[in-house]
């Protein structure tokens, strides 16, 4: 069970936009998470938000090469970078990263599939209906476990027909990306039925909107919402849990596992 700390170096993410203005502030935070117990760091220059600013490729690079190639030099905490970009994904690989999280799924960039195969890296293939500017206009699914599956497998399919090793994947339902309040409950409560798919499972939950929807509370006042969706995922099956807050992502982690392990067990 790993748990991935958000390293956002963006001014408008939906939470920690902001706060990781400077290359050493962003390596502090993610030097604390891994002190937190994170295994990953997913470090991201572009926010997915509805709505937000799209970044040029220079600008993402200026963001995010020179956390990685700092963070490399102090530690060999596992590094993920969020971006669609094959260039940005190249330059991260080339200085450290392993991991590729692209919320396309391999969609927006054609050259993304074989940058990845070629350095061997590791990719998250996440479910979006439509994009960023469009996904949460009216989605409707008949039956979104179904409908989520059939998307992963087809980009699944994608990614091996690229070169990347089937073990090399990791699947992502996407919750909130193009997904009503329902559907997102749906996701979590069969989140077991992805394990068909056959390769790691991983979460983003942590103060989502559909948590304010429930408490009617902004991103701030969201860390006990998240801690019970993650609980639930992790029993239900996930394998990564995608976070803010490590120390309480990592300590729901410790506890959701055991309780999987021991109801495996009666
Ligand atoms: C970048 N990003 C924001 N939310 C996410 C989620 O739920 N999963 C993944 N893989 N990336 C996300």
């Amino acid at each position: 069970m790993l748990v991935m700390g958000v390293l956002n170096l963006t001014p408008d993410s939906f939470y920690d936009g902001g706060r990781y203005t400077t290359t050493q502030l962003a390596v502090a935070r993610a030097l604390e998470m891994v002190e937190e117990g994170a295994d990953i760091i997913d470090i991201g220059g572009e926010s997915s938000r509805p709505g937000a600013r799209s970044v040029s490729l220079d600008e993402e690079l200026a963001r995010i090469v020179p956390v990685v190639e700092a963070l490399t030099s102090r530690s060999d905490v596992l590094i993920s970078v969020d971006t669609t970009k094959s260039a940005v994904a190249r330059a991260a690989i080339n200085c450290g990263a392993t991991i590729i999280n692209d919320i396309s799924a391999l969609r927006f960039d054609p050259e993304m599939g074989r940058v990845v195969a070629q350095a061997g890296a590791y990719l998250v293939v996440m479910h979006m209906q439509g994009t960023p500017e469009t996904m949460q206009q009216d989605p409707r699914y008949e039956d979104p476990v179904s409908e989520i599956k059939g998307y992963l497998r087809e980009r699944m399919d994608a990614a091996i027909s690229a070169g990347i090793e089937r073990e090399h994947l990791i699947v992502d339902p996407g919750i909130g990306f193009g997904k009503r309040l329902t559907d997102n409950l749906e996701i979590l409560r069969k989140l077991s039925e992805f394990r068909e798919l056959g390769v790691p499972i991983l979460v983003g939950l942590s103060r989502k909107s559909f948590l304010g929807e429930i408490l009617d509370l902004p991103t701030s006042e969201r860390l006990e919402g998240t801690i019970a969706a993650n609980a639930i995922a992790i029993v239900n099956g996930a394998d990564i849990i995608r976070v803010h807050d490590a120390k309480e992502g990592r300590r729901t982690a410790d506890v959701a596992v055991r309780l999987r392990k021991d109801a495996a067990q009666h």
